[in-house]
């Protein structure tokens, strides 16, 4: 039985290779641009913005197109903070020993800590949740696919969404994370996924040089050619 219907592919890009070349550069140039960042602004920064960023991560490829994630957008200066509270606490046990000695050394150049201020600071907080059992239109349970592949690729694009508007992120991941299901109070068929800190760097913002320095695409590629 197919059920498949076509339409004409809706766009397409006219690129010399030269220009192909050329705009494959321009992006790699705007993406190296990107910087966790750990320190943030109190700015607002528009609804509009973080709508606009969550609909371009919507248009993520997902398992069966059933688009399996969920965007909770907070600004609740309350919320954010019973978030912060219930990080911190996970937090203290993480870096009090629970991720051992390896995890912690691993860490270290990095600079983090269990205090994350950034959680109240920051005007915006994304936490993104896995839908691991979907609706279908009518209501009916249905099956997800492939689901971390595709909200790991919904938030990359988020992310880069949120740094194309000139914001900064933190892909901040409390582990674990059950805490924000009962604080936003999402159903127990969503799985919290990863909490985005999103806003304006503070003017004091640093990064570690330890997160500055990028594998070569010698070491991360391998091409097979005739
Ligand atoms: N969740 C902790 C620890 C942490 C873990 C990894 I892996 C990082 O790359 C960074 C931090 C925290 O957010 O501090």
């Amino acid at each position: 039985m197919s059920t498949y219907q076509s339409i004409e592919l809706p766009n397409r890009s006219n690129y010399t290779d030269e220009e192909m070349v050329s705009q494959a550069e321009g992006y790699f140039e705007f993406i190296k641009s990107r910087h966790s960042v750990r320190e943030f602004s109190p700015r607002s920064v528009p609804k509009a913005v973080i709508e606009s960023a969550i609909r371009a991560a919507g248009t993520a490829p997902s398992g069966a197109n059933h688009q399996p994630w969920h965007f909770v957008c907070i600004s609740d200066p309350d919320i954010k903070r019973r978030i912060r509270e219930a990080a911190e606490r996970e937090e203290r046990a993480f870096y009090g020993g629970k991720a051992g000695d390896e995890w912690l050394r691993d860490l270290a150049p990095l600079g983090t800590d269990d205090k994350k201020p950034f959680l109240e600071t920051a005007p915006w907080l994304i936490a993104i949740f896995i839908e691991r059992q979907g609706k279908d239109a009518q209501g009916n349970k249905r099956k997800n696919y492939y689901m971390p592949e595709s909200v790991g690729i919904a938030t990359g694009f988020l992310i880069n969404a949120l740094h194309a508007a000139g914001l900064a992120t933190l892909t901040h991941t409390p582990n674990p994370m059950k805490f924000l299901s009962e604080i936003l109070e999402r159903p127990t068929t969503e799985r919290p996924y990863l909490l985005l800190v999103v806003g304006h760097p503070a003017d004091s913002a640093t990064v570690p040089s330890a997160a500055k320095q990028k594998k070569t695409l010698e070491e991360i590629c391998t091409f097979r050619e005739p």
